[in-house]
């Protein structure tokens, strides 16, 4: 077998790309190691940048985004009890869309299978090779037959856990890292959003989140200690620890129900340097993790995906390499920029263990701050909304 690009996971940023590259005639094969179903049925973020829906407007997968997504023009955030509202299309002009990634992925599926049929699931034992050779390939093992492509190009697209990164030699590369002490326990339900827009919680008890994926589906998430474990968390429990969390006007009138998912998420700050090596480019996940309380992740993965195919274009289609050889760089420019934002997003709105009276006053005084300084808001809001590219 042979293609131009050879493409290392087929989540929303595998994907994506190779949707870009099909459109403008550019070869391409997906490998994903989990069956469809699987990928699709993952539950993960559900607010969209502008950026990125103009992405998938143009990728042409954006019909049932546009007719059931969710325009947000603003966040509520709380501390002390007490609510206050970030009015992101009057700072910005701007606004963010609450569509699933679960839906995003559904959608990308759909259009690819239809147009190229050029996912191949369920593999195992996928290895980059030759990546510093004229010819590089890349090795797989199907229903435990050995297969090999050859290539041009290879996308690694596998996520934080994926094989791409590790094949770049270590000492060539520089990782920074930041595991928060607590993680998220989240609860999908059947059950009317508490309010119609997500709140954003800073509570003594620790962080709550209240979102939504429609007008009868709810996401809410709490802070809990990483050692926690699912089984200790009843439906019953949840509910009462996110009513203690959420200002009194939205626990007052939160309907709550069976859990229809549960599951807790580890946070971490994460970036390798660079994104790229000879002809390997990391993308999104595989690249950095930032903490979801600036829900960044999906949206910087598709910012990795505009420079990327970018560069690819131009290599293909203009035979100009200098976007190519300026990927990382142009890349990391941004995603530093999420990375500092999810940070500041974490840092200010989570309780931490070693959590003192002053360290409680200053998260307070910069809320306050942020309420009364419309600078401050715009600051928010500005990166909330997502920083273009
Ligand atoms: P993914 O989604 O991890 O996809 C990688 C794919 O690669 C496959 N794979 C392999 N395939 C072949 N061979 C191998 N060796 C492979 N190893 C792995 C995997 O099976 C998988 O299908 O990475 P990608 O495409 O870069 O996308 C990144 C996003 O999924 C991620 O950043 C977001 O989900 C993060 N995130 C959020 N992002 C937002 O923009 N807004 C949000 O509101 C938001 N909320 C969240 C989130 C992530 C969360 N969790 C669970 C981590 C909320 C949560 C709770
Ligand atoms: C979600 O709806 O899953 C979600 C929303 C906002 C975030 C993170 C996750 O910051």
């Amino acid at each position: 077998m042979r293609t131009k690009v050879v493409i290392i996971g087929g989540g929303p940023s595998g994907l994506l790309l190779s949707r870009f590259l099909s459109l403008d005639g550019i070869d391409n094969i997906v490998l994903e190691k989990q069956s469809k179903s699987h990928v699709i049925g993952r539950i993960r973020a559900g607010v969209l940048e502008s950026g990125t829906t103009k992405m998938l407007q143009k990728a042409g997968v954006s019909g049932r985004l546009n007719k059931e997504g969710f325009v947000h023009d603003g966040i509520q955030l709380s501390f002390k009890n007490h609510g206050f509202r970030i009015d992101l299309k009057k700072l910005t002009n701007k606004h963010v869309t609450v569509y699933g990634q679960t839906e995003v992925t559904k959608d990308l599926y759909e259009k690819i299978e239809k147009e190229n049929n050029n996912i191949i699931n369920n593999v195992d034992d996928v290895l980059p090779q030759d990546l510093d050779q004229k010819n590089p390939f890349v090795t797989f093992k199907k229903d435990g037959v050995e297969n090999k492509i050859k290539c041009d190009f290879v996308a690694g697209c596998d996520g934080y856990h994926g094989i791409s990164r590790q094949v770049i030699p270590q000492n060539l590369t520089k990782i920074y890292e930041k595991v928060y002490p607590f993680g998220w326990l989240g609860i999908l339900s059947e059950t009317p959003p508490v309010s119609d827009e997500l709140i954003y919680a800073n509570h003594g008890n620790g962080f709550a989140l209240a979102s939504m994926r429609n007008s009868n589906l709810s996401r809410y998430y709490i802070q809990t200690p990483i050692t926690d474990k699912i089984e200790n968390w009843t439906d019953k429990k949840f509910w009462e620890e996110l009513k203690k969390r959420l200002p009194t006007h939205a626990a007052d009138t939160l309907i709550t129900g069976k859990s229809i998912e549960k599951s807790i998420a580890p946070l971490r700050s994460f970036v390798c340097e660079p994104m790229s090596w000879q002809k390997l480019f990391l993308v999104g996940d595989a690249a950095h993790i930032v903490p979801p309380t600036g829900a960044k992740g999906l949206n910087l993965a598709v910012s990795d995906v505009y420079y990327l195919y970018n560069g690819l274009k131009k290599h293909y289609l203009l035979n100009i390499d200098n976007d190519l050889k300026l990927y990382s760089q142009i890349a990391l420019s941004r995603v530093w920029k999420a990375i500092r934002f999810s940070w500041w997003m974490t840092t200010t709105f989570h309780k931490f263990p070693e959590q003192t009276d002053f360290d409680q006053c200053i998260q307070d005084s910069e809320l306050a701050y942020l309420e009364n300084s419309i600078a401050s808001q715009t600051v928010l809001a500005e990166n909330y909304v997502g920083l273009p590219f």
